[in-house]
């Protein structure tokens, strides 16, 4: 098997729960996909093989981005629900006459699967442009059995064809469809029995629900947990986001991967995340979008030892980005994270709110996903907006074309 050595860096290890984990001079071995060794040039064993050598041209190096919350799946812009919303309408009055999601969801149900893939592809190039190794996305935008077949497939057909880790979250549970109109109820019950034969197809990797006003409400999202947990599937949750809603607590009761959003979490939801290992995901692009002004309990998640990640909740109605370094820049000046704790959300608290354990960090043991910048210290990453910083991307030990 080829050993692969890569030098001349100066790596961001994040290995020790504090502090970047700077190594100067720095080089890793790779070996099948996998980091075996890291340290300082000079330490490396004189008699190591070594059967390729990669100059990294003294770049910044990091572990590969991991995107945790995206709905990379759609068709349609709502560009024209933006200049709404700039008049004054609300996003949430705009959901309930008809406009955000479902209209999102006719386009995605009129586009075929190779349209929706062609779509999606050129979103997930522009992630991974900017250094995204890793990337969880939701279905939610078909909301009928076919159509979020359609969209899972198409997620799993982007990971067969780049070089990219794909988790798949099914969130049938986003929006009630028009035809299930005052019949939320049954629209859940046909939530569940999709999602069994969903399973069987292997298109589900996680499950996920709007806990909301405008969504479901706490015994319909009790509900959908039940069927995933019954075939021992992870939970997660869109929780809290517009109004406190006691979804957090519910989803760390079953043991929840992650809750979402959070702006209106209190300190009961925080215990709760800290108490089970909840992983908190914000999402400052939808907070900005919407202009809303009610923060994420960044403090209270800190104290608690609540893990905290971040994401880009790509999706055309409330964070059309495709930017995960503005998205490290708006954790920082909006919720006032720290460059450092940016970083971390952005790749190993990203990869646990998948339930991935073995990436988000540059350690032996680990995958060799790695990202090289053009910068010359690693809270550069947050400073920036608008730059492209990215030099070059690294899946599982080798360089990835766009
Ligand atoms: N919360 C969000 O921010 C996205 N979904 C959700 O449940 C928005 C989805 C959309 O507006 O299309
Ligand atoms: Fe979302």
């Amino acid at each position: 098997m080829t050993i692969a050595l890569w030098k001349n860096a100066r790596l961001v290890t994040l290995s020790s729960s504090t502090g970047w984990g700077i190594v100067d001079d720095g080089a890793m071995l790779t070996e099948r996909g996998m980091i075996r060794w890291v340290g300082a040039l000079g330490d490396l064993p004189q008699d190591q093989r070594v059967d390729e050598a990669h100059d990294l041209g003294g770049a910044v190096v990091t572990p590969g981005l991991v995107d945790c919350h995206t709905h990379l799946v759609y068709a349609g812009a709502r560009a024209a629900e933006f200049e709404l919303r700039l008049q004054g309408a609300s996003y949430e009055a705009i959901a309930r006459a008809g406009g955000g999601i479902r209209s999102t969801v006719a386009a995605t149900r009129a586009a075929s699967g190779e349209r929706l893939y062609l779509l999606a592809l050129d979103r997930l190039n522009a992630l991974q442009a900017e250094g995204v190794t890793t990337i969880e996305i939701k279905s939610g935008y078909g909301l009928t059995e076919r159509d979020e077949a359609k969209c899972l497939r198409v997620a799993r057909r982007l990971a067969r064809e780049r070089p990219v880790t794909v988790r798949t979250t099914y969130l049938a549970a986003h929006a009630l469809p028009p035809e299930f109109e005052h019949r939320d109820d049954a629209y859940i019950d046909a939530v569940c029995e999709w999602l069994t034969g969903l399973h069987v197809e292997r298109l589900v990797d996680a499950v996920d629900a709007f806990c909301e006003r405008i969504g479901f409400s706490l015994a319909q999202t009790q509900r959908v947990f039940d069927r995933a947990k019954s075939l021992g599937l992870p939970v997660k949750l869109h929780a809290e986001q517009l109004s406190d809603m006691g979804g957090t607590a519910l989803a760390a009761r079953y043991d929840a991967l992650s809750c979402d959003h959070l702006e209106y979490a209190n300190d009961d939801a925080v215990r709760a995340m800290a108490e089970r290992g909840t992983v908190a995901v914000l999402l400052p692009g939808a907070y900005y979008f919407l202009r809303e002004t009610k923060l994420p309990p960044v403090q209270a998640l800190r104290d608690a030892g609540v893990p905290i990640a971040i994401a880009t909740d790509h999706n055309p109605g409330t964070s059309p980005t495709l930017s995960p370094l503005l998205i490290m820049n708006m954790a920082c000046t909006l919720f006032r994270l720290t460059p450092e704790e940016a970083l971390r959300g952005m790749t190993m608290n990203g990869a646990r709110a998948l339930g991935l354990h073995d990436r988000g960090v540059l350690a032996p043991g680990m995958r060799a996903d790695f990202v090289a910048w053009d910068v010359e210290h690693p809270n550069e990453l947050a400073y920036w907006f608008g730059r492209r910083a990215c030099r070059q991307v690294v899946v599982a030990g080798h360089a990835v074309r766009s």
